[in-house]
């Protein structure tokens, strides 16, 4: 594949092993060029601290924005995960129209909910804005939560396969080449990622730990990122992203002083190797 320069647009979390600080390490490990487009900088994450500090960076869209322009920067592909506003989505389609090479790839991981609620500072306006960006993507990657809000389906822990069928249908409604849902299971213990591409549909069932994880749908979507882009398909994908964020929770299960987040940095060895086709030994 040759060599490509992506952009990644979410925020930082100064701790907490989620968005850009674990975009940046799995990208890079996948080959990629990462380039950052920071929507907020956040003390930690806001899943289980207290306290946390916000400064959100809308205003400073524009002003990147044109000097990229200036500095005819372009990008082979647009990897958007947490935002901050509306508005910010807004540049970011401007961005997408004018700064993404021909043929560019955009992959949208829809973050603003889990667990059958909003997180914190989202609400319905949001869902609708980022309804919008769905519609400019090649790929999008919500959660069960999110595809529920994308496509105004009501959410409900329990489902049958013909539900996640309609979902994923409602999802490629909005425009997206391909919808790919984390997080359903149809077993006890089991969980996995049921996805769909034109009239193609595929479920990757995986084992499901009863804890939560924080930072593991921005994990699995970076992994996903950049494996999709080294040319592997997306059925191909789908299963190395699921295995490296599997490995990076069994690296983490057992310490519970680790609550905050994956340790997922012992397992980039394996996702190169998935990615590249390379032993790590
Ligand atoms: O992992 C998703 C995420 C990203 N960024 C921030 C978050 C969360 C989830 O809680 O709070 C700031």
């Amino acid at each position: 594949m040759p060599y490509q320069k992506i952009l990644t647009v979410q925020d930082i979390s100064c701790v907490g092993q989620c968005s850009i600080t674990v975009a940046l390490p799995i990208l890079s490990a996948c080959g990629l060029e990462a380039c950052i487009l920071p929507s907020a900088v956040l003390s930690t994450h806001t899943g289980g601290f207290t306290g946390f500090t916000v400064h959100d960076l809308t205003d400073e869209f524009p002003k990147i924005i044109r000097h990229w322009k200036q500095e005819q920067i372009r990008f082979d592909a647009v990897y958007t995960g947490y935002l901050c506003s509306v508005r910010q989505i807004d540049y970011l389609e401007e961005l997408l129209q004018t700064l993404l090479a021909p043929n560019g790839k955009v992959i949208v991981d829809p973050v603003m909910a889990d667990h059958g609620e909003l997180y914190p500072g989202f609400d319905e306006t949001y869902a609708a804005g980022m309804r919008r960006l769905c519609r400019r993507a090649d790929v999008i990657l919500p959660n069960l939560t999110e595809a529920c809000l994308l496509t105004g389906k009501p959410y409900c822990e329990s489902y049958t396969e013909r539900d996640i069928s309609n979902l994923l249908q409602a999802l490629q409604a909005l425009g997206p080449n391909a919808a790919v849902i984390t997080g359903i299971g149809y077993e006890k213990g089991m969980t996995g990622i049921a996805a769909a591409a034109g009239s193609e549909a595929f479920y990757y069932p995986h084992a499901r730990y009863p804890q939560i994880f924080h930072g593991t749908g921005d994990i699995y979507a970076s992994a996903f990122t950049g494996a999709w882009l080294q040319g592997k398909s997306l059925r191909d994908s789908i299963r190395i992203a699921a295995d490296y964020t599997l490995a990076c929770i069994e690296n983490t299960r057992d310490d519970p002083q680790h609550w905050y987040g994956v340790k997922f940095e012992p397992a980039l060895a394996e996702l190169i190797a998935a990615v590249t086709g390379k032993d790590p030994s």
